[in-house]
């Protein structure tokens, strides 16, 4: 009789032990969603983007990396009159109508926000002219 109840208390542990560990799993899948990251890598003088596609009115990252030996600027009218924090050389700045950041060689920087503005957005270095690429923001119905 006590072998019996305490199988089925047994069975109960293992029940609420994989449930708890599937919330566990679910909350960390929807943890991973909720911040999107575009990776931009500076290389001779162009920008290489890696981006999924991006939804609007999500937390996002733009995460830029200078690989050159010379200063680039990463700079775009999409952050404007938006509230954007600048994670550089372990300082973080918040700012509305941040313009962009400068890159010494070898440097990178953190550029975080929320996407309010569908469309394609360019951006460019301020110091090169000739240096520029885009990001794609589709709105969330487009998903
Ligand atoms: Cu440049």
């Amino acid at each position: 009789m006590t072998i019996g109840a305490s199988l089925v208390q047994w069975r109960r542990l293992g029940m609420v032990l994989s449930m708890v560990c599937l919330a566990w799993m679910y909350g960390s899948v929807l943890l991973a969603q909720s911040e999107q990251v575009v990776d931009v890598t500076i290389k001779d003088s162009r920008f290489v983007t890696k981006q999924s596609p991006l939804r609007l009115g999500f937390p996002t990252v733009i995460k830029v990396r200078n690989e050159d030996a010379e200063r680039h600027d990463f700079s775009s009218t999409m952050f404007e009159g938006i509230p954007t924090q600048i994670e550089k050389d372990g300082v973080i700045v918040y700012g509305r109508g941040v313009g962009g950041v400068l890159l010494d060689p070898k440097r990178d920087a953190t550029i975080r926000f929320d996407m309010t503005r569908p469309g394609r957005h360019v951006f460019r270095c301020s110091i090169h002219p000739t240096m520029s690429g885009e990001l794609l923001l589709l709105s969330a119905e487009a998903v």
